[in-house]
C-alpha cells in the first residue's frame, strides 16, 4: 500500500476511534442532573471525508483542505429510536452550517451523516445560520428555526454591522428542507426564536427575543411569546415578553429561549440561557422555568439561579465562558438528554428525568433579588438540616 493510502487508513481509523469511544458518567453529580466526561461532538468529528481531500494526485500532501473549526449550538429531536442533532458546524472560514449526527443511546457514538443539511436559501441570500431549534408540531411538520445573519445594508462602511432574523424551514424526513420565508416581527431584530410544539388559540405559537442591535438586545430584550397564523408567511404582530431580564441575576444583560419547551401534566418545562456582564467578558449559564400547562405563556415556577454552567475545560473556546443549548429529547422512559455546548466549541450532554426536572422547578428557591433573602432562605435550609443532623449523628 502507497504512504499516501496508508496514512489515509490511519487518519480513518483515528476518526473511528473518537467516534466510537464510550461515554461514562461523572462521579459526582448534584441530584439534579449526570454529567458526562467527555464532549460528545468535537471539530474533530466531522468526517475525514469533510475536510481532506483524498486523491493522491490533486492532494499528495494529504492536506486538510476544508478544516472545521467547531461543533457547537445544537438543536436535537428523538427519531425513529434514534437521537439525532442538528449541529451547527462552522468551518474554518466561520461560516456555519447544519448537519445532522445520530446517536444509538444519547451519550455517545454521535456520527454525522454523509452530508450536511443542503438548506435553501430565501431571495435575500444568508450570509451565516445558526443555532437551530427542531420542533415536531402537531401539524405533522418538523420545523427548524434559526438565526439567519447577514450584513445590516444600513452602515455599509462598518465591516462587523450585523443583522439577525429569524429563517425558517421545516422537513417530513430531515434530508430535504423547504425553506419558508422569514419571520417578520416589528422589533429591530430577533434571535432565540423558538417554535411551541402545540397550537395555542388555533394559532401558531413562537418564543421570540426581539433585540435592538446584533450583540445587545438594547433597553428591550427578554424572552417574548406571539402568535401568527400561519408558518408559511410567518408575521408576529404582537410580542409580549413572558421571561424579563432582571438587574444582579444570571440574565442580567440578556436570555433566550432554548429548545421547545418539553410538556408533562404538570406544565411546560423550559430551558433558556441567561447572560451577565463581567470584567472578563459576557458569561452566559443554562436556567430552567415551568409554565402552566393551559397558558404556556404564564411561568409557575422559577428555580433561582444557573441549573448548568460552564465548568472546567468547558469554560475554554472560541467565545470563553459560555453554556448554550437550543436542544434536548425526552425519550419513551421520560428520561431528559440536555445538548449544551460549551463556550461556542463543543457538544456535551446531561441526563436527567422528566419527574427530576419537574422536583427541580418546583422546589428550588425563587431568586429573592437581595442578598438579605438569599441569606433567609438559606437559613432555612440550614435549621432544618441542622435538627436532621442532630438525631443522625
Ligand atoms: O457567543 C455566545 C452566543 O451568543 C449568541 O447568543 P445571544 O443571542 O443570546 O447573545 C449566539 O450567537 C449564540 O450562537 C452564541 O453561542
Amino acid at each position: 500500500m502507497s504512504s499516501f493510502n496508508h496514512q489515509v487508513k490511519a487518519l480513518l481509523a483515528q476518526h473511528d476511534a473518537l467516534v466510537t469511544r464510550k461515554n461514562s458518567p461523572r462521579a459526582l453529580g448534584n441530584g439534579i442532573y449526570t454529567g458526562y466526561e467527555n464532549p460528545i461532538l468535537t471539530a474533530e468529528h466531522a468526517p475525514i471525508f469533510w475536510r481532506y481531500d483524498l486523491n493522491e494526485k490533486t492532494n499528495p500532501y494529504l492536506m486538510e483542505r476544508q478544516g472545521v473549526n467547531a461543533t457547537f449550538n445544537s438543536g436535537a429531536i428523538y427519531w425513529q429510536g434514534k437521537y439525532i442533532l442538528a449541529v451547527r458546524v462552522e468551518g474554518v472560514d466561520r461560516k456555519s452550517f447544519f448537519a445532522i449526527a445520530e446517536s444509538p443511546n444519547g451519550i455517545d457514538n454521535f456520527r454525522f451523516w454523509d452530508y450536511p443539511i443542503t438548506m435553501p436559501e430565501t431571495e435575500r441570500p444568508d450570509t451565516n445560520v445558526y443555532d437551530m431549534r427542531l420542533t415536531a408540531h402537531e401539524d405533522g411538520w418538523v420545523y427548524g428555526l434559526f438565526c439567519t445573519e447577514r450584513k445590516d445594508e444600513s452602515r455599509p462602511n462598518d465591516t462587523s454591522a450585523a443583522e439577525a432574523q429569524c429563517g425558517i424551514a421545516r422537513t417530513k424526513d430531515l434530508v430535504t428542507w423547504e425553506r419558508l420565508p422569514d419571520l417578520i416581527t416589528y422589533s429591530g431584530q430577533q434571535r432565540n426564536v423558538v417554535l411551541h410544539p402545540e397550537f395555542v388559540e388555533g394559532k401558531y405559537a413562537l418564543y421570540t427575543r426581539p433585540q435592538d442591535g446584533f450583540i445587545s438586545v438594547g433597553a428591550g430584550g427578554g424572552i417574548g411569546w406571539g402568535l401568527t397564523e400561519t408558518m408559511t408567511n410567518a408575521e408576529v404582530k404582537a410580542e409580549v415578553i413572558v421571561d424579563h431580564k432582571i438587574y444582579h441575576t444570571i440574565k442580567e444583560v440578556k436570555n433566550g429561549q432554548g429548545p421547545a419547551p418539553i410538556k408533562t401534566a404538570q406544565g411546560w418545562l423550559h430551558l433558556a440561557h441567561g447572560v451577565r456582564n463581567t470584567a472578563a467578558g459576557l458569561r452566559y449559564v443554562l436556567y430552567m422555568f415551568m409554565t402552566e400547562l393551559e397558558r404556556p405563556w404564564v411561568i409557575s415556577h422559577r428555580p433561582a439561579g444557573h441549573f448548568i454552567a460552564p465548568q472546567g475545560e468547558e469554560r475554554v473556546g472560541d467565545v470563553s465562558n459560555v453554556a448554550f443549548a437550543n436542544g434536548w429529547i425526552v425519550n419513551d422512559k421520560q428520561e431528559v438528554f440536555i445538548y449544551y455546548a460549551s463556550s461556542d466549541t463543543r457538544m456535551h450532554v446531561a441526563t436527567s428525568t422528566v419527574e427530576k426536572l419537574i422536583d427541580y422547578c418546583k422546589n428550588t428557591p425563587e431568586d429573592g433579588l437581595r442578598s438579605a433573602a438569599s441569606v433567609a432562605t438559606r437559613n432555612q435550609l440550614i435549621s432544618a438540616n441542622l435538627n436532621i443532623l442532630k438525631d443522625l449523628v
